[in-house]
């Protein structure tokens, strides 16, 4: 959304050094290339106390969400607007006649200015308000199951020969091409709805200088910590939770919120901002969700900044090729999600996004869950290929590439049963 500052500016403003801007940033794949680091502990005060009550917790989890907002992701400005819901298309048949099908267009109201985004809700036909995962797709709503009664998006979406996408525009074609990543069919039959939001309707994802999306409801001028994509998208989350808890059929103690890579750091993001989310997965986030900055393994914060300068606010430019100086590092946001449960999968062949360093975020994080009396994550050694592990942190290595697959589906329900399903 943004390139406010351009990069002389920043030069003299930040004191970086010029030659970083010509630099290529190239990946590291070599694990005795990781440079030495220390991560800033969540449980220690800027000032030197130690953190060794619940309470004492809030007031250090404060310290450090404001400066993943300051320096990371940006803030975000406080909504006082409407939701004016609308429904779209319904089917009592859905899923085989074993869901209740809804497209609802949800109009953000700001005063004079305003968003829509569509949500498309499954539920299983059940007496009972039921949990639900809550995520975006990539590929618009229609791309979620085969079901023709689906509206197709009309948002911008990125150009995509395989999904038949050009101009932007998405088509028939795109129909399902998503589905297995979702499973929805297995979700309804394990007692789960699913909603989720095309995320192009809340900010398309490309550079517009800040005007379109979520950033248009607001009239404020944007400066190096205003809120990116990644911000928008974790907000337009809250927003579809604020419709969901005026739901009879849905339970919002029990909301889910998951994405995959992007999507996967902004409901890391979400997670970490709304406690009203119940627990949290990410799907293969990487770089900027759950690994660890400080390796600089496979994306770095550098390269991520340069090939998406609207994901994150400007002052996450600071620590291109420099992430020794960052005030956070990723295991910290998992750490704000605490005591609810998160879930972190890797890919064994996503090596761009780091799968050790996004264990070891789970590791780092755990000491916070243990102040709560829970487990965190219960190794400290990385485990093998397709051997999951969880306490209240899950964590699993896949085999196969940068996807979401049943496999990953079925340690997410399995994890969900335990930690959400059967909470009382
Ligand atoms: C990549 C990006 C990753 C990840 C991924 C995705 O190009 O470098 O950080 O987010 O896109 O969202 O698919």
């Amino acid at each position: 959304m943004k390139k406010l500052i351009c990069p002389l500016v920043m030069v003299l403003c930040l004191g970086i050094p010029a030659k970083l801007f010509s630099q290529q940033f190239v990946a590291n794949y070599d694990e005795s290339k990781v440079p030495e680091y220390t991560l800033p502990d969540p449980l220690v005060f800027d000032d030197g106390r130690k953190v060794k009550t619940v309470r004492a917790w809030e007031k250090r989890r404060e310290e450090i969400y404001k400066k993943f907002e300051a320096e990371v992701y940006g803030v975000s400005p406080e909504w006082e607007g409407q939701i004016i819901p609308s429904e779209l298309s319904s089917s009592e048949d859905a899923l085989g006649g074993k869901a209740i099908r809804r497209e609802l267009k949800l109009t953000l109201k700001n005063g004079d200015r305003s968003l829509d985004m569509i949500m498309l809700l499954y539920l299983p036909k059940s007496e009972k308000p039921v949990p639900l995962f809550l995520g975006y797709n990539f590929g618009g709503n229609h791309s979620v199951t085969d079901e023709p009664g689906i509206l197709i998006t009309t948002s911008w979406i990125r150009n995509n020969a395989a999904t038949g996408i050009t101009e932007n525009r998405a088509t028939e074609e795109g129909r399902g091409k998503g589905a297995s990543s979702w499973q929805a069919e297995e979700l309804i039959k394990r007692g789960y709805g699913l909603a989720t939001i095309y995320y192009g309707d809340v900010d398309p994802d490309y550079d517009d200088g800040f005007k379109n999306g979520v950033h248009g409801l607001y009239k404020d001028v944007p400066d190096a910590g205003s809120w990116g994509s990644i911000a928008g998208w974790a907000w337009g989350l809250s927003r579809a939770m604020d419709y969901l808890e005026t739901l009879e059929t849905v339970d919002p103690s029990k909301v889910i919120v998951i994405g995959h890579s992007r999507l996967g750091k902004t409901a890391l993001w979400a997670g970490a901002s709304d406690e009203r989310f119940a627990m949290v997965i990410s799907n293969n986030s990487g770089c900027g969700g759950a690994a660890l900055s400080r390796r600089a393994y496979g994306e770095t914060v550098g390269r991520i900044n340069t090939s998406f300068p609207h994901w994150f606010c400007d002052n996450f430019n600071k620590y291109n090729e420099n992430e020794k100086m960052l005030p956070v590092d990723q295991h910290q946001l998992l750490a704000l999600i605490a005591p609810r449960p998160v879930y972190v999968a890797s890919a064994a062949d996503d090596r761009w996004a780091d799968p050790r360093g996004e264990f070891l975020s789970c590791v780092h994080a755990s000491p916070v869950y243990r102040l709560f009396k829970k487990e965190g994550i219960p190794v400290t050694e990385m485990p093998g290929v397709n051997s999951p592990v969880s306490g209240t942190i899950g964590y699993h290595i896949r085999s196969g590439g940068h996807a979401v697959t049943p496999f990953d589906w079925q340690q997410y329900l399995d994890f969900a049963d335990k930690n959400i399903l059967h909470k009382p």
